[in-house]
């Protein structure tokens, strides 16, 4: 499976921090050893692994969780925010029709695989791409990449005879004309002077509008120089990293790359042409930390804040139908429930049914309330049957509903006031049969 290592790793280290009884410093030091191992055995810089783990450190003692989120899932959230980031922007790749895109790269780099792959990925989108086999150097590249372009049906030139690759460039950029021209070129044994030049002859005559280099992932943090060589010889516009699938250096190589400036627009995970994706940290590092729970928790972490003076008022028995109201829009946050019923003594429950308004009903409420003076709001005591009357007209709703307002407010009231008292309570519920809406 694809960062399989990289992957346990993580997760490894984030199941540890979710047994830890405390969250001290001790605590978050050890989860932060634990990832900068993993980091470190995917072949990321040392560098920017402690500038990772330092920010981790840092942020998860200093920072007060957002929303709902304890400080064990905020440094899951933490480690999320870092790991994207040292991952870099997630751009896609910019392109329009009319424009040529020259892929460079060390020899065996996986160029001409690449070629299809990303005019299958434009295809798929709608763009009218084409292909372009420029490689003069290996004696099979035609064969292949003419078979690959018949395979996903996409235009084709090439010129085996051809020994000049600017010629055969030039011929097929007049008959092509339009489209998304790929031009898949040839790669030499190692970054020698001599392909710079070459690459860098044809950069300046054809003019590619993209230049994005081929990169082999399992090379891993080395991929961050080789990008920055050829940033100098054809001014690279992004980066393809491919053989992801195999590679336990897959995270040096795109953290490296992400950290020269140029974005990683995708990447290769095998060799078939349909193995290929966009490269969108924020995907990719969800799916090592596992989507579901990442999602859930970025989810709760926008959750409005607890109030807990309101949550007190409720509690105690002294609330208005202001407060009821944040009350029970906060109460249909996840969390929210959790925290009031901890704040309760003895271990009593409130019946979640009691707190269960459906939206509907929280939204008549809401225009219910809106036409109630500041003082009925405060003192919903006040509001007899004229006033009931003049709300339910000002507001063009029920007198029914108003009335129900009202006497969930009361029985609310009336339950909160007796929670000291368990027995009471229980009394309570059974006469009212579970309060709920
Ligand atoms: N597992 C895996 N193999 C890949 C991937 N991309 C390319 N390959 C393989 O890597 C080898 C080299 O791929 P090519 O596309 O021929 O590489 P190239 O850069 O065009 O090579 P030259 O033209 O000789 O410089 C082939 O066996 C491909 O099947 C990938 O994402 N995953
Ligand atoms: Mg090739």
């Amino acid at each position: 499976m694809v960062f399989e290592k990289l992957r346990s790793g993580l997760q490894g280290a984030m199941n540890q921090l979710r047994k830890a009884i405390v969250v001290d410093k001790k605590t978050i030091k050890e989860y932060t050893k634990e990832i900068q191992k993993t980091l470190l055995s995917a072949d990321v810089n040392v560098k920017l692994v402690f500038e990772l783990s330092k920010n981790i450190e840092e942020r998860g003692l200093l920072e007060k969780p957002p929303g709902a989120l304890d400080r064990k899932e905020n440094l899951i959230r933490i480690t999320y925010e870092e790991l994207v980031r040292l991952l870099g922007t997630g751009e896609r790749l910019p392109i329009k029709d009319g424009e040529k895109v020259l892929l460079v790269g060390t020899q065996g780099s996986g160029k001409t695989t690449t070629a299809a792959k990303v005019a299958r990925y434009l295809k798929k989108k709608g763009m009218n791409p084409k292909l372009l086999c420029a490689d003069t150097f290996r004696p099979a590249a035609y064969d292949q990449l003419k078979q690959l372009s018949e395979e996903i049906q996409v235009p084709f030139y090439g010129d085996p005879a051809e020994k000049d690759s600017l010629k055969i460039i030039k011929k097929g950029l007049e008959k092509f004309k339009s489209g998304v021209i790929i031009i898949d070129s040839e790669g030499r044994h190692s970054l020698d002077k001599e392909l710079m030049g070459d690459i860098n002859r044809i950069y300046r005559e054809i003019k590619p509008e993209k230049t994005l280099l081929i990169l082999d992932s399992t090379i891993g943090q080395l991929a961050g120089e080789q990008a920055k060589s050829f940033k100098d010889a054809c001014n690279v516009d992004g980066i393809i990293l491919t053989k992801m699938d195999g590679s336990a250096k897959g995270g040096g190589a795109l953290s490296a790359c992400a950290s020269t400036g140029a974005p990683v627009y995708f990447i290769g995970v095998g060799e078939h042409i349909d193995e290929f994706e966009e490269f969108d940290p924020e995907r990719f590092v969800s799916r090592l930390i596992g989507f579901g729970d990442i999602q859930g928790l970025l989810e709760r972490a926008k959750e409005v804040e607890f109030d807990e003076e309101v949550a007190e008022r409720i509690i105690s028995g002294r609330f208005t139908l202001e407060d009821l109201y944040l009350e029970i829009e906060q109460m249909k946050k996840l969390g929210s429930l959790k925290k009031i019923m901890d704040m309760l003594p003895f271990g009593i429950k409130i019946p979640s049914n009691m707190l269960d308004i459906q939206e509907e009903k929280l939204r008549i409420f809401r225009v219910i309330m809106d036409s109630m003076t500041d003082e009925e709001m405060k003192n919903p005591e006040i509001i007899k049957r004229s006033r009931v009357e003049r709300i339910a007209k000002g507001s063009g709703r029920k007198r029914e509903e108003v009335r129900e307002l009202l006497s969930h407010y009361k029985r609310m009231k009336k339950v909160m006031k007796t929670m000291g008292d368990e027995r009471k309570l229980k009394r309570l519920m059974r006469r009212f049969g579970g309060i709920g809406i």
